[in-house]
């Protein structure tokens, strides 16, 4: 291989990258939605970010509310995270080999998130749902799964059924090479539907292993698990002895310090999933994740039990010196209070934008996540999610990314706020919303 094949600087253009990408690497993306194929138009090739902004491959600035899809919640390039990260790599990029650091990531979470009494660390949320999901099958000797239609859990096979994000831009109700004897065990129920959860518990309760959720779904947009459901899912679990496994790779220390299952707590008296998939941020940006759960559930997993699991990255010493002070960072005191507050002025300055212009428009938002709707009421399923104004979405989306406001290219993702906007930011996204909304 020849140095030019690393210094060739000709074509650095989106377009140009773009069509150089297709040639070698499928659909010129390494994870479909950022192929743009949702919104059409050339995807973005991103030079360098900083605080609350991107710079693509022409000079361009975006504010950024994509964030890498969740992990940089302090924003791009904070110096804390930057210093611990370039401390670990001078120490050593990976061992293969327990490291102290990973003792404490791992006493870390515990802390934050008291339903966890042991916590295994992975490398991508995908890794960490399915080893879950081995696990709840190993540890209750039962196979049968329950996963909800628009929740995306990664692309292991058993769990890539009617999953949002990537699938629902493309039309897939699930992807071609799973056979069907792989996904046979997995049933797929309505989100916040009471009545099918009840039906299906009734029907299979001994042979369910798990249910898996997404607490507040992040990859069909925004939609929260009402309450009564969470309630009702919760006893029907215990009732059956089934795990109750949350899904928080996207809600996990990025809706509130303890995660999602720290607000459904305030809710429900006494709530708690059984086990707990994380990911994004965890890494604060570098390949992390996890599952952890209660010590009985854990010591299923080899080397103590019978489960088998295991990864050359896993606990990684660069990711879990980045993911602790990530953590670090977000538990001084009134972090969460701040993030909220902003990304609460995000949603109520464009629900107010649409308003004004007579657009039919909801949104919601949960510490430092936020999604929105072009659709009157907020949904609570999937298939309210699919009847929102998709073309009108796509309209909205390549309008605010002309004037430099880089949203999720699909309207089936959550979109993200940092510590770093600034309520400058906000204003200037408002203000673009004004514009495109008097367009659309
Ligand atoms: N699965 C992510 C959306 N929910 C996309 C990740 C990526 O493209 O980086």
């Amino acid at each position: 291989m020849s140095t030019e094949t690393f210094s060739a600087t000709a074509g650095r253009g989106n377009e140009s990258l773009f069509a150089r990408a297709q040639r070698v690497i499928p659909g010129g993306v390494n994870s479909p939605v950022r192929a743009f194929r949702a919104v059409g138009g050339t995807p973005r090739f991103i030079d360098r970010a900083q605080g609350a902004y991107m710079w693509d491959a022409e000079g361009r600035r975006y504010i950024d509310y994509i964030g890498s899809w969740g992990p940089m919640i302090l924003g791009h390039g904070h110096p804390a995270v930057l210093e611990a990260v370039h401390r670990a790599a001078d120490e050593g990029l990976s061992f293969g080999a327990p490291t102290e650091r990973e003792v404490e990531l791992a006493e870390a979470i515990i802390a934050l998130v008291p339903t966890i009494e042991q916590i295994r660390l992975v490398s991508s949320g995908t890794e960490a749902g399915m080893s879950a999901l081995r696990l709840a099958r190993g540890a209750t000797g039962r196979s049968k799964i329950i996963k909800f239609e628009g929740c995306y859990h990664g692309h292991a096979d058993a769990l890539l059924v009617k999953a949002g994000s990537g699938l629902a831009t493309f039309g897939f109700p699930t992807s071609a090479g799973v056979p069907p004897e792989v996904v046979q065990h997995t049933l797929v129920l309505e989100y916040n539907n009471v009545e099918q959860i009840e039906e299906a518990f009734a029907t299979h309760g001994p042979e369910l292993a798990c249910v898996m959720l997404e607490p507040i779904a992040g990859n069909m947009n925004f939609v929260r698990a009402s309450v009564p459901f969470m309630r009702r899912l919760r006893e029907l679990c215990t009732e059956h002895g089934a795990l109750l496994v949350f899904d928080e790779v996207m809600t996990g220390f990025r809706v509130a310090l303890g995660s999602a299952q720290s607000l459904y707590a305030q809710l429900i008296p006494g709530f708690r999933p059984d086990m707990t998939v994380f990911g994004k941020v965890i890494g604060g940006g570098m390949p992390l994740a996890a599952f952890g759960g209660t010590r009985a559930v854990m010591s299923q997993l080899a080397p103590l039990g019978p489960v088998y699991q295991a990864g050359t990255l896993s606990g990684n010493p660069v990711a879990t010196a980045c993911g602790l002070a990530t953590l670090r960072e977000i538990s001084r005191p009134g972090f969460f209070e701040a993030l909220s507050a902003r990304t609460r002025s995000l949603v109520d300055g464009l629900a107010e934008a649409a308003r004004a212009a007579g657009i039919a428009f909801s949104a919601d938002c949960q510490g430092g996540m936020f999604g929105f709707f072009f659709g009157a009421e907020l949904p609570q399923n999937y298939a309210a999610v699919m009847a929102t104004d998709k073309e009108r979405f796509n309209r909205f989306f390549h309008g605010m990314l002309q004037r430099g406001v880089y949203l999720a290219p699909a309207l089936y993702e959550a979109g993200f706020v940092s510590a770093a906007h600034t309520a400058q930011d906000i204003e200037a996204t408002v203000q673009a919303a004004r514009e495109v909304f008097a367009g659309l």
